[in-house]
């Protein structure tokens, strides 16, 4: 039975990975930090079968302790502070997190296998961000790395040092550039779920707008279940290398909001928004759209799941919970 060390399992990404891993027959041990994390009870609920280990990506010896216990055979990156917005109000956390993180992930990867650095596979969770002020349309492996906020400047930090570690020691480790992919398990803080839960409460009249900042901005987004199973085809390669995760669409958040109200009956949606520069970025990425084909020729890799098809999805999903909530 192979074995997987996942960080950020309370995450999106993390409960849909644990869910594809353990389908495959993995063993999986996911990290959680804080003394009392409020989502470890949705981890018990989504993947009652995956191992909860204690630890924080700032502190080394509790990853150096989870690997341990874990002895995994395939290593996920997932844990990071993800909020591109709030990476400009905390951006030493940021930097520590998702940055310097990737670092002690990648120093205990190296310190578990020791002189046996074949028995262990790393993926790292690199992101569209890095490209930023894009240099190139659409972007692929090979754009130069732009990123306009501290999030995606931590980012960046993590895809060269994984890139590093494969060239320094051989190491089999992957770094995937995945763009914007979301699902009714999204955090409500991203711009889709906020759009999905405010037009499931408009539509059931608890609520009349929503309020949001840069309509204009393009973003290339996929359905999060396709995505971790690019992941997983990364570490399944002879070996590590870099690869562009996306649909090769891009939407407007304009067009987010014509399908969303769209999917719950309601064809006038610009009287339900209002906008506030209190949602404006100091610096926007105005322009992400991927080229997939490397992960379609080496990974065998396609998304299922179309743009339409993943809003109205959000939508129906809250639509349910929040009928659920005034039951
Ligand atoms: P998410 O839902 O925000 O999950 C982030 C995870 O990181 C959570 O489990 C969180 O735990 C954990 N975490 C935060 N700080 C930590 C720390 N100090 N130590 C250990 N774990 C910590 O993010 P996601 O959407 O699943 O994304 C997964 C990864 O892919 C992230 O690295 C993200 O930056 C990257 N990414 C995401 C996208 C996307 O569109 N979703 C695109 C490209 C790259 P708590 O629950 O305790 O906060
Ligand atoms: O913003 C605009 C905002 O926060 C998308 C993370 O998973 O994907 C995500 O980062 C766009 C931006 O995602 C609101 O200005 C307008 O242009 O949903 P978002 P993101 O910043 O693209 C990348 C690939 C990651 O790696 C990240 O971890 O929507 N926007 N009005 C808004 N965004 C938010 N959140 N809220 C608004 O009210």
């Amino acid at each position: 039975m192979p074995r997987a060390l996942i960080t950020g399992i309370t995450g999106q990404d993390g409960l849909y990975l644990s869910e594809l891993l353990l389908s495959k027959g993995y063993e999986v041990f996911g990290l959680v930090r804080g003394q009392n994390n409020p989502k470890i009870a949705l981890v018990q609920e989504t993947v009652p079968d995956a191992t909860i280990l204690t630890g924080d990506l700032t502190d080394l010896s509790s990853l150096v302790r989870a690997f341990a216990v874990a002895q995994p055979d395939e290593v996920y990156n997932l844990g990071a502070i993800s909020f591109v917005a709030y990476s400009w109000e905390n951006a030493s956390l940021t930097s520590d997190v998702t940055g310097k993180g990737v670092l002690n992930m990648l120093e205990a990867t190296r310190l578990y296998a020791g002189d046996n650095l074949d028995k262990v596979r790393f993926y790292q969770a690199s992101s569209s961000e890095m490209f930023g002020k894009v240099q190139e349309v659409p972007q692929r492996e090979s754009t130069l790395l732009w990123p306009r906020s501290p999030y995606g400047v931590a980012k960046v930090f993590g895809h060269y040092m994984t890139i590093n570690y494969r060239e320094s020691y051989g190491m089999h480790a992957s770094s995937g550039i995945l763009f914007n992919h979301e699902s009714p398990r999204r955090g409500p803080e991203f711009v889709t779920r906020k759009v999905s839960q405010a037009v499931a409460r408009i539509k059931l009249g608890l609520q009349d707008t929503v309020t949001l900042g840069n309509l204009d901005a393009k973003r290339d987004w996929g359905f999060a279940g396709d995505y971790v199973e690019a992941m997983w085809r990364m570490l399944q390669q002879d070996q590590g290398d870099d690869y562009v995760v996306a649909t090769g669409e891009t939407h407007s958040i304009e067009r987010l909001l014509e399908v969303a109200f769209g999917a719950a009956g309601i064809e006038d949606w610009r009287r339900h928004v209002e906008q506030d520069p209190r949602f404006m970025r100091p610096a926007e990425v105005d322009l992400l759209i991927g080229d997939p084909t490397k992960a379609k020729t080496v990974l065998g890799w396609e998304p299922k799941v179309s743009f339409e098809e993943l809003v109205t999805m959000m939508v129906e999903s809250d639509l349910a919970e929040q009928k659920a909530l005034i039951r």
